[in-house]
């Protein structure tokens, strides 16, 4: 699954603690399955400073890591994953740029939230990056195969 492209590429979304406490779970949710997306992971949990250090090793040099770090611990968050052509990269274009003030209207984060350390949602940024944190959030045995019934209508 490392390499691969076409229809099932997934990528890993995360509704971090200020989207679940503002109650914007379902939105969220509710734009990727509008868009044709196909879910096939998700659960609430309680995420632990040893998963996050490794979710953001690329960022645990940073200045701003503590804050990160703190701000990823405060509550639950809802871990997803989605499935289709071109998640990783459609994703990301949905979720908005990291910094919600200079988020697109219509974006996730162009809609509902306005500082980068209170950006309410995660999406992976290469396929790479995608498999490495699914493997991270869930087990083999939380991720379903199933076959919607939408999908000969949204894939030519
Ligand atoms: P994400 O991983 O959450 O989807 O966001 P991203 O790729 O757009 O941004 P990334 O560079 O991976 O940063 C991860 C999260 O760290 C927080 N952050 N704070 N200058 C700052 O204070 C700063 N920079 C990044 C944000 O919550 C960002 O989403
Ligand atoms: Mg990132």
């Amino acid at each position: 699954r490392v390499h691969m492209a076409g229809n099932d590429e997934r990528t890993y979304i995360m509704v971090k603690p200020d989207g679940v406490q503002r109650g914007l779970v379902g939105q969220i949710i509710g734009r990727f399955e509008q868009r044709g997306y196909q879910l096939k992971g998700l659960k609430l949990m309680q995420p632990t400073e040893a998963l996050l250090r490794q979710h953001y090793n690329e960022l645990v040099t940073k200045a701003f890591f503590p804050r990160l770090l703190e701000y990823m611990l405060s509550g639950p968050v809802c871990a997803m994953v989605w499935e289709g052509k071109g998640v990783v990269a459609t994703g990301r274009m949905m979720l908005g740029a990291t910094n919600p003030q200079a988020s697109a209207p219509g974006t996730i984060r162009g809609d509902y939230c306005i500082d980068v350390g209170k950006n309410i949602c995660h999406g992976s940024d290469s396929v790479e990056n995608a498999e490495r944190e699914i493997g991270l959030w869930f087990s083999a045995d939380e991720l379903l195969s199933w076959t919607p019934h939408s999908r000969p209508w949204l894939y030519e």
